[in-house]
């Protein structure tokens, strides 16, 4: 256990944030929370949209480093990912350079990988260094999260440990998530090894359980000193039960990101 640090955690009241304010402070940690919603049963938290750089530096100020979840977790028209996920993850950066934070930990996603397509047999686990083929404009925005974590440890020395989550949720409720799925007790043990791990640089991970389906290859989240300890195999029956094994002459079925590659985009109206 390290000694207690503190941690912004953006993205508070939301489904992962929820769930990682009820895991993170059995680790040490004293979380100070930031949405732009209220965070229900927190009258601390700050309520602030990510386009408010003011508040975003005040938030910072002091926190021994970031968890960055906010932003739209879904797809969405481009100007409104352009302002949360482009712009917001820029003004974090931006708060984090000015006050001097020197670790953060973005929440990638398995759509900056989306088109990439899924192994099969005998196939090599997905790498992190595999091309990224963004299934949308918001696993687009996860790509720039990423170069922009580069450019802030290349150019200014902030570290960032980019965890391409699966799917984080208290099951796994699809058969593509029998692969992907991460378990929110496996996520606290990544986003704590994360924020202790040494000189992490910039480092991309994949975020996900042990599962027996995995498709990508979990070593780089491992070298943080991460040990997933569930896999989603106790739910495969049920769920190939009722929704079938998957078709690979399905492009939803044969890429990462499952449905955003075959969804139709969302312009504005
Ligand atoms: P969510 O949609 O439940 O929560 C996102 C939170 O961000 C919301 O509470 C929302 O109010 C807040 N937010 C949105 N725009 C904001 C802004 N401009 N300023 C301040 N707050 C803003 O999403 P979830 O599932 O909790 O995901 C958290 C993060 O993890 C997201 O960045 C998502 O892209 C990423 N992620 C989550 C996965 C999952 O399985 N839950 C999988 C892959 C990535
Ligand atoms: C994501 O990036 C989303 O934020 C989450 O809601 C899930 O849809 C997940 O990916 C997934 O691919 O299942």
């Amino acid at each position: 256990m390290p000694a207690p640090r503190t941690v912004l955690l953006t993205g508070a009241a939301g489904g992962l944030g929820t769930l990682m304010r009820g895991l993170l402070p059995e680790y040490g940690y004293a979380l100070r929370l930031l949405d732009m919603r209220p965070v229900e049963g927190e009258p601390d938290a700050i309520t602030a949209d990510l386009a408010d750089r003011a508040a975003l530096r005040e938030a910072v100020r002091g926190v021994d480093a970031v968890i960055h979840l906010a932003g739209i977790s879904l797809e969405a028209p481009f100007e409104k990912i352009l302002k949360a996920n482009i712009e917001g993850t820029y003004h974090l950066y931006e708060a984090a350079r000015e006050e001097g934070v020197g670790r953060i930990v973005f929440a990638s996603s398995n759509h900056a990988v989306g088109y990439t397509p899924r192994p099969g047999g005998d196939d090599p686990l997905i790498p992190v260094g595999t091309p990224r083929r963004p299934d949308t404009f918001y696993g687009l925005s996860k790509s720039f999260g990423e170069d922009l974590a580069q450019l802030y440890w290349d150019k200014h020395g902030i570290e960032t440990v980019s965890v391409r989550i699966g799917s984080c949720f208290p099951e796994p409720t699809s058969v593509r998530m029998l692969s992907i799925w991460m378990s929110p007790a496996d996520g606290a043990r990544l986003f704590h090894a994360a924020l202790t791990a040494e000189h992490v640089g910039h480092t991309v991970v994949y975020g996900s359980s042990a599962n027996t389906r995995l498709w990508w290859d979990l070593s780089s989240a491992r070298a943080l000193g991460y040990e997933p300890r569930d896999d989603s195999e106790p739910y495969a029956a049920e769920l190939i039960a009722e929704q079938g094994e998957p078709a690979p002459d399905d492009p939803a079925q044969a890429c990462l990101g499952g449905h955003f590659v075959t969804d139709p985009p969302i312009w504005p109206h």
